[in-house]
């Protein structure tokens, strides 16, 4: 099978089901607080893992063949984007993702890639009209060609700035037309290897420069979606600029782009960056900057970007409780940025792999809103904190305290009445939850 045409459709059929081709925990129009499931996850497919990576590794050739039964580059494109809608509808995800370079062939110029780039563009608009599916985000590839080679809008080359530039333009143009509410910055090079070489102080104004003549040209043409940028510590260089969220919400702020920039947070990238996928979730969603999911689990003895499919339903539960204390999606999405590993080489695979991050997901919705039903960690955490709602707690959350007073007070108080944190009660709480 060199497609997903023998794939058959996938269906909720419970938990009891034990047909690999069904999900077990996704049931698409299943009310939780009033919104169906498939609203809440906002499921999406990654054109580049789901119908380009061809499985290599650094140590071996591709295990699976991209060709779709075609051999000219324009034609695999169009069969390959056939099989992604045929791939979606089955799923019934609703949504995609791409670069600019997955969807068309980048031939031997620049002039002649955005040629196949409009071509592929219209022809994908016509395969999105007559499935209804829905474009969640756009991006350019700005890390792949080796003209990149020294970062894109940090290249020490204005050339190579100047085309990543080109490559942006289009990819929002594109955005725009397919209807993508959010556009991407994912900064693959814009990092360095060595500081030796390395101005980072132009770097990084540079880096706000290309993002912000993106921001004008795509508020000028009409996108009134979000940009995100995606936070990766490390890979494919040694250090990045976009390291983690924090660091990039400080990027946004000191050049003025916390407006139209939001965080497309990745667990893999959280895990290499130090940090859990909800610690990042959780500080995007405190300053207002949730955006996006890049939904994926990395693997605890590998310190490199695996983009396993998750299937860890401890971490989805605590990515999904995130999400709903946020609000829920607005433009954003859970994009499945995953990919089968090396052996896993047949199109079911894929397939297999979707249905298990899906059913993950969805069981971490399911999880997640019956730990915040239940109410006990809100409780405990509400709490914790009661001291600053009245006395003196209630002067510093006010601003009418002063180190003078506070002086005055710790002078005539007691020694503070300590409590405990109670990990592993809390702990045992959510086990119960996910348990029962
Ligand atoms: C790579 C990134 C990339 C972005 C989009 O590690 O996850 O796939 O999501 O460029
Ligand atoms: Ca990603
Ligand atoms: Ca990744």
């Amino acid at each position: 099978m060199n497609n997903f045409s023998n794939l058959p459709s996938i269906h909720y059929e419970g938990p009891k089901s034990t047909n690999p081709f069904a999900y077990r925990y996704y049931d698409a129009n299943r009310l939780i607080d009033g919104k169906p499931m498939k609203d809440h996850l906002k499921f999406a497919m990654s054109y580049w893992h789901t119908m380009c990576a061809e499985l290599t590794d650094p140590f071996g050739k591709a295990t699976i063949d991209r060709s779709y039964g075609k051999t000219e580059p324009m034609e695999i494109a169009k069969a390959k984007a056939d099989a992604a809608f045929e791939f979606m509808t089955k799923l019934g995800i609703e949504y995609f993702c791409f670069h600019d370079v997955d969807i068309a062939p980048e031939g031997s110029s620049f002039a002649e890639f955005q040629d196949n780039f409009h071509e592929m563009v219209s022809y994908i608009k016509g395969l999105m009209d007559q499935t209804g599916i829905k474009l969640l985000w756009g991006t350019a590839n700005c890390f792949g060609n080796p003209r990149y080679m020294h970062g894109a809008g940090t290249s020490c080359n204005a050339d190579c700035f100047a085309f990543a530039a080109a490559q942006i333009k289009n990819a929002l143009d594109a955005t725009i037309a397919l209807g993508g509410t959010g556009y991407v910055f994912w900064g693959g090079r814009e990092g360095y290897e060595t500081l030796l070489n390395t101005d980072m102080a132009l770097e990084l104004d540079n880096m706000a420069r290309l993002m912000k003549m993106a921001v004008a040209y795509g508020r000028a043409h009409g996108f009134t979606g979000d940009f995100y940028i995606e936070p990766k510590p490390k890979e494919p260089t040694k250090h990045q600029y976009d390291f983690d969220a924090s660091t990039v919400l400080a990027f946004l702020r000191k050049y003025g782009l916390e407006k139209d920039f939001k965080l497309n947070i990745e667990a893999n990238h959280a895990t290499l960056a130090g940090h859990t996928f909800q610690h990042e979730l959780c500080v995007a969603r405190i300053n207002n900057a949730f955006g996006s999911i890049d939904a994926n689990q990395g693997d605890m003895f590998l310190g490199w970007d695996t983009d396993q499919f998750p299937s860890n339903v401890y971490d989805a539960t605590l990515c999904m409780y995130e999400v709903l204390k946020a609000g829920g999606f607005q433009t954003g999405g859970l994009n499945f940025d995953a990919k089968v590993r090396r052996p896993s080489f047949r199109f079911e695979d894929i397939a297999l792999a979707y249905i298990c991050g899906m059913d993950t997901m969805a069981l971490g919705l399911l999880k997640a809103h019956a730990l915040i039903a239940d109410g006990r960690i809100d409780e405990f955490v509400a709490k914790r904190y009661a001291s600053y709602q009245t006395g003196i707690g209630k002067q510093i959350i006010d601003g009418t305290a002063t180190l003078e007073s506070l002086e005055q007070y710790a002078l005539n108080a007691p020694e503070p009445k300590m409590e405990s944190g109670c990990q592993e009660y809390l702990e045992s709480v959510l086990n119960n939850v996910l348990f029962s």
